[in-house]
């Protein structure tokens, strides 16, 4: 479904096992060094969602190599089968292959229950390719505005573990967050408490 123009919910696109599977190498990468970790903001403010980063890793406001605002160690490798993965998503999408621009940033957010994402822009890729979302475990409710501002109008769609997301186009600056996550809707079989959710980016740099 075409939420806004470049915005395209895939419900569903990871089957059991594909869930199964990127959820044991996320577990992986949650480990130290370069681990999940909760970002501080400039203004002083936690976030409550904890991320890992594969390829670059993403601070306030920028990307380095290594863990500035962290333990300092280098960041974990962006997997060649992540961008090969980045491109069947926006193939499968969009019904075109993307433009020739190699996936190489993945962002792993965990939520756990009280977890949520104030409304933001993501500008901190110096490339226009399309954010390729990926939704594991309790589903949440994500709100999409438009690049003009934070406040509305906005769209809240349902994302439920297996659904894909990707954001092109006049979409790639609008803004959106995650108000609330539902504790308890993870597929059983996954065994998962709580929320993931990967973003495939292209950095451009
Ligand atoms: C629209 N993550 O990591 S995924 C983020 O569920 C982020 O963890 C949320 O926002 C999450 O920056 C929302 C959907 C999403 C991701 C990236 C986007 C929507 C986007 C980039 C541009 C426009
Ligand atoms: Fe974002």
């Amino acid at each position: 479904a075409e939420v806004a123009p470049g915005a395209v919910h895939v419900p569903g696109w990871l089957d059991l096992a594909a869930q199964r599977r990127l959820l044991a190498a996320c577990r992986t990468w949650a480990r130290p060094p370069a681990g999940l970790r909760s970002v501080r903001m400039p203004s002083g403010g936690q976030m409550s969602v904890r991320t890992v980063c594969l390829g670059w890793h993403w601070y306030p406001y920028g990307y380095a190599r290594t863990v500035v605002d962290g333990d300092g160690a280098p960041v974990k490798p962006f997997p060649a089968w992540l961008g090969r993965m980045a491109v069947e998503a926006v193939t499968d999408a969009y019904g075109t292959e993307p433009e020739p621009a190699a996936y190489d940033i993945a962002l792993v957010n965990f939520y756990d229950g009280h977890a949520k994402m104030g409304m933001h822009q993501d500008a901190d890729e110096k490339s226009a390719a399309p954010v390729v979302s990926l939704s594991l475990g309790d589903s949440c409710v994500f709100r999409f505005g438009t690049p003009g501002g934070r406040g509305r109008p906005w769209t809240d769609v349902e994302l439920r573990s297996g659904d894909l997301f990707v954001f092109g186009g006049p979409s790639r600056l609008a803004f959106h967050g995650v108000p609330r996550t539902r504790p308890g809707t993870a597929p059983a079989a996954l065994g998962l408490t709580g929320r993931l959710n990967l973003t495939l980016r292209v950095s451009g740099l």
